[in-house]
């Protein structure tokens, strides 16, 4: 099934996040899944300013075909958690670097949560959006061998790259 949806492009993954000031670095995500060719969504998505919105979202995502959801939020970033606790599809959780504490509040408002409702934290900021992506391939290449190859091969050429650095 999702091989199918894969080769038609329709969303396996969502992009949500709680500000359009997040989109700066969320769009890392994006982009690492458009090399993959994985269709996704993205959204702006507030727990605190549309809290509707957010159990709306949570809820229907399974129905709809997603398969991963990728959330970022700075600051207090409940986004995560409270997008995880609305579905049973794995979320990753970006913290975003805010402005007064550099995202060091989003990272431990993510990565702390109780028992019961996992969020997979990343890193803060761009790479960890680019880690919640690869996060997300390597989920989806589970049944998906066209889709592992191309993250194996991407791997290879990372590691080629590194090799072929001269100082
Ligand atoms: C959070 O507050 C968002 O995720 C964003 O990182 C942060 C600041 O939002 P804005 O004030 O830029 O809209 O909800």
């Amino acid at each position: 099934m999702n091989l199918d949806r894969r080769k038609d492009k329709l969303p396996l993954v969502a992009i949500v996040m709680g500000s359009r000031s997040d989109w700066q670095t969320m769009k890392a995500a994006a982009d690492i899944l458009d090399e993959f060719d994985i269709g996704y969504e993205k959204k702006i998505v507030s727990a605190h300013r549309t809290p509707e919105l957010l159990r709306e979202f949570g809820l229907s995502a399974a129905a709809k075909g997603l398969r991963v959801i990728i959330a970022g939020a700075g600051g207090a970033a409940h986004l995560p958690g409270m997008m995880a606790s609305y579905t049973r599809l794995p979320v990753l959780g970006v913290p975003v670097e805010s402005k007064v504490l550099r995202g060091v509040d989003s990272l431990l408002s993510i990565v702390q949560m109780p028992f019961g409702i996992p969020v997979g934290c990343l890193a803060i900021g761009e790479s960890g959006a680019k880690n919640a992506a690869l996060l997300a391939v390597a989920i989806l290449a589970l049944e998906d061998k066209e889709l592992a190859k191309k993250l194996e091969l991407f791997r290879v050429e990372q590691t080629r790259k590194v090799l072929d650095e001269t100082l």
